[in-house]
């Protein structure tokens, strides 16, 4: 039985995918690395060591710096990105996700982040949900990032629930991947090439309503 909503961040709660993007293309253009095109979905959703070495392979230099010289490029692209997130507003907030949170409150549902991002909780208060979710799963205790299942399995355990009893969210293949690994009902947001593995794919954030998701998770 429906009883929680699980939801991914960057890209489903509002658009910080871009801010991701455009600090990682300023640092890979200082290491003269061309981010191909798959980059873009490649780099949701992974955290940012796991970015980092991504991005580092599109060069071949994964081996060509040290563990200190990458945790500086990271803290750099990191600066970056938090002056860049300082602009969000709740207007910032991705069509059809205020009325998605307030259905799901009138329904009872209980609802986590899941969020590879340690900066969720800042960006959750630029946009004024600080107060929207039970809870926040930290990413700094996790063994694994997406697309293992991890962050996923801890969500639904914080709020005391089965994989069978929730929802989740996500716009990366990372994070459907994650989902399923998790055993939980995915709903992918974007390309559905792409997000194939999720049991409910919609184009955009403002194609998501609460009773059309319930009934697919019924049937
Ligand atoms: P940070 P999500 C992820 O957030 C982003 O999609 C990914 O691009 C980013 O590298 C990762 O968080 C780590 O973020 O550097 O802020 O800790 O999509 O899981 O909400
Ligand atoms: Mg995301």
């Amino acid at each position: 039985m429906l009883k929680g909503l699980i939801f991914d961040l960057d890209g489903v709660i509002a658009d910080t995918a871009r801010f991701h993007l455009q600090a990682w293309n300023q640092l890979a253009q200082r290491l003269d690395i061309v981010l191909p095109p798959e980059a873009n979905d490649a780099l949701r959703g992974r955290s940012r060591m796991d970015s980092l070495n991504l991005i580092l392979s599109y060069g071949n230099k994964v081996d060509a710096y040290s563990d200190e010289e990458k945790a500086a490029f990271a803290q750099s692209k990191n600066d970056l990105y938090l002056q860049l997130i300082q602009t969000l507003t709740p207007a910032d907030i991705l069509p059809g996700i205020a009325q998605l949170l307030q259905d799901a409150k009138a329904l009872g549902l209980h609802m986590s982040i899941a969020s590879a991002s340690k900066n969720a909780p800042t960006i959750l208060k630029h946009l004024q949900l600080d107060t929207a979710f039970d809870t926040i799963v930290d990413p700094a205790k996790l063994h694994r990032g997406k697309p293992d299942p991890e962050i996923f399995t801890l969500a639904q355990q914080a709020l005391n629930l089965q994989a069978s009893d929730v929802i989740s969210f996500e716009d990366a293949s990372a994070g459907v991947q994650a989902i399923k690994a998790a055993n939980q009902f995915a709903v992918g947001i974007g390309d559905a090439q792409v997000l194939k593995q999720a049991d409910y794919i919609v184009a955009s954030t403002a194609d998501l309503q609460l009773s059309k998701i319930v009934a697919a998770f019924k049937e």
